[in-house]
């Protein structure tokens, strides 16, 4: 009878309640709290609300405008890629992407805008609301990036949401798009090489739950590592975007590894290898407005295969390469909505719209309906403020510096997590040493990762690239550098360099076939009937694979969602700060049904350390007990 009591005791229903009454009082107060979801939820958000997440320091929470204005969306009838796709299949497509004169767009907001501006942390939440808009608002783009790359384990880890419901809701949302995502090739989304029936298995789900085009990369541009990929999205119908990804500079005379002919080459091989479009991963923005022309200009005159182009606007420069790429009749590229754009994120959309107005091969996009959309993601992204990197103009350091924009938040959290914070200028350059260490190497996850790490294990250390070289001996190095050298993310394009080999590995071997090939397939029998006893409950092929991919996070998930109940049902602000004393919540946890949650007072810290969070749940008192941590 906890809650009869406080509620009927007279100092509680004279309204006047507060700290100093729970102190006096506490034989009223010992609290159970069931285990239902309205109880798991309420406790999630009183632990935000006491003391924060996730690295993100409990702040005042601001208000922020409500995102989803009435917008006006003119719904539009036209035939899009995807109606191709189902019609005619992956060759029609490729006729009907090199039959059009206008450029072609593809919308990554959903995936590697927030990947570039925030970490990551965009919510499914956040996306729903609008992906029904897009789709019918915007069916001239040839695509949504919407899935893949860090989105899978940030999903899981930050999150705390599945991806594959993300997958799903979104194809519910938007049957007429044709839903792209990114994928590491032999490293599926994950930060490591996986057997072949891992991905396998991941790409027939994947297709399965909605993916129509995979944009397939290896980190280190090393063709054999694509193939397993590219064979298994042609097995699913689907289509088979082959990447070549993109460094150093042609138009550099002095460049010897990455020249024009080793990216015709390239692209040549992929084709050969299967590809069904090309794509030009730019991943960290250096790629020039001339070389853009040069580069697609060959690459025509040499492949038949339609041609897609992804930058980032971290140098300011990406809207005059895609202009250059444009004129040398590129068919396809990548762009975000505006106020998801620009720096470490993909170039804008209606910035490119109106930086064509006159050519002939200006994007024929409803541009009222883009306004419209972009409307609401700039309400969307000051919920994820605590998360930005920081970076607020162009910043021309990444020719040199070649961070890829989705790397470049990510590793200022990951230096932070080191209390390196303040420190990233000299980040950066150590990077830049590092490349040069490392014999100039492709940097995209997982290289990229690599790189990062032994950067930061130079300025934690503070060493010089001279001292890794006379002191290397007696280094403990970074588990991800040993891996690298050992061969276990492929052959970079150099090779090695040899005496840094020997330092890292010491004694160890390196290999150099393909890890794949070594690796022992994956009985996903066996995992499911562990995952069965685990979980106590059936399990899906896509729990499977998850479970497979990122063991220890998959199984962090399954512990939080069953102690937090349904997080992903709150808002963004509350879901990330909790919620203030006075303030109330709508929270849809299911179609139609709503709990109204208010949150009366916060009482003082106890003996235990403990505070008592007073609740109205749709009316009905309930109270939450936490430990407060500071
Ligand atoms: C990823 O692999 O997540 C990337 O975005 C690489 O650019
Ligand atoms: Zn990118």
């Amino acid at each position: 009878g906890f809650l009869k009591n406080v509620i009927s005791h007279p100092v509680f229903q004279s309204g006047e309640a507060t700290t100093t009454f729970i102190d006096e009082t506490p034989e009223l107060f010992t609290v159970q709290n069931d285990a239902n979801p309205t109880n798991k939820l309420l406790t999630y958000m009183s632990k935000i609300t006491v003391n924060g997440t996730d690295g993100v320091p409990s702040h005042e929470k601001k208000y922020y405008p409500e995102a989803l204005e009435k917008l006006q969306i003119i719904p539009q009838k036209e035939q899009t890629a995807k109606d191709i796709l189902v019609t005619q299949g992956v060759s029609g497509l490729q006729e009907w992407i090199s039959n059009q004169s206008q450029l072609l767009l593809t919308d990554t907001t959903l995936r590697d805008a927030h990947q570039s501006l925030f970490a990551t942390r965009m919510r499914t939440h956040d996306m729903l609301p609008i992906a029904g808009k897009i789709d019918q608002g915007l069916p001239q783009l040839f695509s949504a990036e919407a899935w893949g790359g860090a989105t899978f384990d940030v999903a899981y880890r930050f999150l705390h949401e599945d991806p594959w419901v993300r997958l799903s809701e979104l194809r519910k949302k938007m049957p007429h798009t044709l839903l792209q995502m990114l994928f590491r090739g032999s490293n599926a989304v994950g930060y490591q090489n996986y057997p072949d029936n891992v991905i396998q298995e991941f790409i027939r789900l994947a297709a399965k739950n909605g993916i129509d085009v995979f944009r397939i990369f290896d980190s280190l541009n090393w063709v054999p590592q694509l193939e397993t990929s590219i064979q298994a999205v042609r097995d699913t119908g689907k289509i088979a975007e082959a990447t070549m990804c993109y460094t150093g500079d042609i138009l550099d005379a002095g460049q010897k590894a990455y020249t024009l002919e080793y990216y015709k080459n390239l692209a040549k091989e992929l084709e050969q290898a299967g590809a069904q479009i090309l794509a030009i991963k730019d991943m960290a923005g250096v790629l020039k407005p001339a070389a853009a022309y040069r580069l697609i200009n060959v690459l025509k005159d040499n492949i038949s295969i339609p041609i897609h182009l992804h930058t980032h606007d971290t140098t300011g420069n990406g809207i005059a390469t895609y202009l250059s790429a444009a004129k040398a009749g590129v068919d396809i590229v990548d762009v975000a909505a505006s106020s998801m754009s620009g720096t470490t994120s993909q170039p804008s959309l209606s910035t490119l719209y109106y930086a064509m107005t006159g050519d002939n091969r200006q994007p024929t996009i409803n541009i009222q309906n883009a306004e419209e959309i972009n409307r609401y993601w700039k309400g969307v992204r000051p919920f994820y403020q605590d998360f930005e990197n920081g970076m607020t103009g162009s910043q021309t350091d990444i020719y040199q510096t070649q961070m890829p924009g989705g790397q470049y938040s990510n590793l200022q959290q990951q230096a932070q997590a080191l209390g390196l914070k303040g420190r990233f200028e000299d980040v950066k350059q150590a990077y830049r040493q590092v490349n040069t260490l490392f014999g100039d190497i492709i940097k995209v996850t997982p290289s990229s990762k690599v790189v990062g790490d032994m950067a930061l294990f130079m300025i934690e250390n503070d060493l010089s690239p001279e001292e890794i070289l006379s002191e290397g001996e007696h280094l403990d190095f970074p588990k991800s550098v040993v891996d690298f050298f050992a061969g276990n993310l492929g052959q970079p394009v150099n090779g090695f360099p040899k005496q840094l080999q020997k330092l890292v590995l010491k004694n160890k071997t390196a290999t150099t076939v393909r890890p794949g090939s070594l690796a022992k397939a994956v009985d996903f029998a066996v995992v499911e009937k562990k995952l069965i006893k685990q979980l106590q409950r059936d399990v899906t092929p896509e729990e499977v694979i998850s479970a497979v991919l990122y063991p220890k996070v998959f199984d962090d998930y399954n512990t939080f969602i069953d102690s937090a109940g349904p997080v992903t049902k709150l808002d963004t602000p509350t879901f990330f700060q909790g919620i203030r004393r006075g303030e109330t919540v709508d929270v849809e946890v299911r179609h139609g049904y709503h709990l109204i949650i208010k949150l009366n007072q916060i009482g003082q810290v106890d003996e235990q350390g403990q505070r008592t969070l007073y609740y109205e749940v749709n009316g009905r008192k309930q109270d939450i007990v936490v430990r407060d941590l500071s």
